[in-house]
């Protein structure tokens, strides 16, 4: 039996499995992993629980979203590139009725004009852009802060 304050779902996109693989000034020399291990500590701080789930697969995305409502408290998303094309993903993160957080690691308003769109960011609670692997602790405090509010 767990005695957690509630469950976050951290949601990774589509080529966010390469990091620390390839483009270090961009995105950080942490992999994946280093930053579930820093959600895992930066949940279990605040008394939560953490799931995380990475796919490169739109449809799969959407599902794991949809399965979070019921299940989670609250979302951080990093949709990497269906940030900026994906509807879908934004209709799902709006049908769970979950506080969203959206991160990314670069800021993308630095960056080609195309990536300062967000279909997301509408749905969202709040968004981190620009703080690297930090930007999700501030997530997950954000929302703990916002669900305890
Ligand atoms: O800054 C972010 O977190 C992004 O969401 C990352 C996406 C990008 O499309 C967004 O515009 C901003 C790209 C993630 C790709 O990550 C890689 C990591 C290592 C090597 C290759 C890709």
């Amino acid at each position: 039996m767990s005695s957690a304050t509630g469950r976050l779902l951290i949601v990774h996109g589509p080529n966010l499995n390469m990091l620390g693989t390839r483009e270090p000034g961009i995105y950080g020399s942490e992999s994946l992993e280093d930053i579930n291990a820093l959600c895992h500590r930066a949940a279990a701080d605040l008394g939560y629980d953490l799931d995380t789930v990475q796919s490169n697969h739109e449809g799969a995305l959407v599902d794991a979203i949809q399965a979070a409502r019921g299940t989670a408290d609250g979302i951080v998303i990093n949709p990497a590139a269906y940030t900026h094309t994906s509807v879908a993903i934004a209709d799902a993160l709006r049908a769970t009725a979950l506080p969203v957080v959206e991160v990314h690691l670069s800021n993308v308003h630095a960056r080609e004009a195309f990536r300062s769109h967000s279909y997301v960011s509408p749905v969202a609670e709040a968004v981190i852009a620009g703080a690297g692997s930090t930007g999700y602790r501030f997530a997950i405090e954000h929302l703990a802060a916002y669900l305890s509010s």
